[in-house]
């Protein structure tokens, strides 16, 4: 073969090349085809096995010719490379593409559990009429939980209140009325103060719970008058149950305040008809109140001749309960979804 027919060999080749890569449709079959031809065993290289029988001239002609052909592969190689890429992008823009009409998946909305949300009510009603929020331990020692509050040891009210007691001789407290206690060992009055908070009770139905939550109230000056308390809680009333919702104050007892009342509300039901929420007396009854004794006025060491106050004590499931509409109390503490989700 002389030096022309090698030119025009390769020259063959060289469109051959270029032809087939045009044709593939796969990297892998480019690079097949690439190998063919430029590999160390290829058809470019078995060609140029004639360059040791060339004239001297003859050889640097073939180099060039050899070298024509080679990039002229490479290129239309590089170049199918790229466009082969540039469908397979387009293609899977194509199949993948992202629908932005499916509707999002929704975070869950939080909203707070039942207890929490009438809880925060409460106290903004009472923040308004500018009490301000005391916090207590839930362990207590029996001193600020009945000692102060005027149980004497072996009082028979202990008994309304049944205790969880700890080995040391501490206790769960069974109200939130030490707050009561710790407020006035600490400042001075005037003072007006709740104080919300979880206590505990031996005691397990449908309306009580061991666990349970309460808001103490605590108001101390000078002329306050059960008028106040009863002027206070008859505007709670109305701001947590509405408008025109009638109060009722029944003589009770509690150790520390005295005079002491039970305070029930019109039923929310039946409008004081008599229903079986309220068991056919139109009344419910919310919370605990009185007038703080002097007892406890002595045992923190504020002068009851100077000082008088009322304070009062509400649970916050029974509100709850009659505000959301729930008959029982264990709903508000099995964390089901299907009932939290509710509100
Ligand atoms: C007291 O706990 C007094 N400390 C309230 C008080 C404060 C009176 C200040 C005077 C002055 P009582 O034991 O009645 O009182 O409880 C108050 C409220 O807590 C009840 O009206 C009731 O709504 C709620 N309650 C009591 N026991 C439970 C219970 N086991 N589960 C859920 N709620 C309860």
């Amino acid at each position: 073969m002389n030096v022309s027919e090698l030119e025009v060999r390769l020259g063959e080749l060289a469109d051959q090349a270029v032809a087939e890569l045009a044709q593939v449709a796969r990297k892998e079959d480019a690079i097949q085809v690439k190998n063919r031809y430029l590999g160390k065993k290829g058809v470019v290289q078995e060609l140029m096995q004639v360059l040791p029988s060339l004239a001297h001239e003859d050889k640097r002609i073939a180099g060039q010719a050899s070298n024509q052909c080679k990039s002229a592969i490479e290129q239309a190689y590089e170049g199918q490379l790229a466009r082969l890429e540039r469908d397979e992008l387009a293609r899977r823009m194509e199949s993948e593409r992202i629908d932005v009409t499916l509707p999002a998946r929704r975070p869950p909305v939080r909203s707070g559990h039942p207890l929490r949300q009438v809880e925060e009510e409460l106290i903004d009603i009472f923040a308004e009429m500018g009490f301000d929020v005391a916090e207590g331990p839930e362990i207590e020692s029996d001193f600020y939980n009945f000692e102060a509050l005027n149980f004497p040891p072996d009082h028979p009210a202990r008994d309304m209140q049944d205790t969880f007691m700890l080995d040391d001789g501490r206790l769960l407290r069974t109200h939130t009325s030490p707050v009561q206690i710790r407020t006035m060992l600490g400042y001075a009055p005037p003072l007006r103060v709740i104080s919300p908070g979880r206590v505990y009770r031996v005691d397990s139905d449908i309306t009580h719970s061991p666990v349970f939550h309460q808001i103490e109230g605590l108001l101390v000056d000078t002329n306050v008058t059960f008028a106040d308390l009863k002027g206070t809680l008859a505007h709670f009333a109305e701001r947590c149950f509405g408008p025109g919702t009638p109060v009722r104050f029944r003589p009770s007892f509690f150790p520390f305040t005295e005079p002491s009342a039970e305070v029930d509300i019109g039923c929310i039901f039946c409008a004081c008809k008599g229903c079986r929420v309220c068991s056919n007396t139109g009344w419910l009854e919310v919370l605990g109140s009185g007038m703080v004794d002097p007892n406890v006025f002595d045992a923190v060491g504020i002068d009851s001749k100077k000082y008088t106050g009322f304070a009062f004590g509400l649970g916050v499931e029974r509100i709850a309960m009659l505000k959301l509409g729930i008959n029982d109390i264990r709903l508000f503490f099995e964390n089901d979804l299907r009932f939290l989700r509710q509100f």
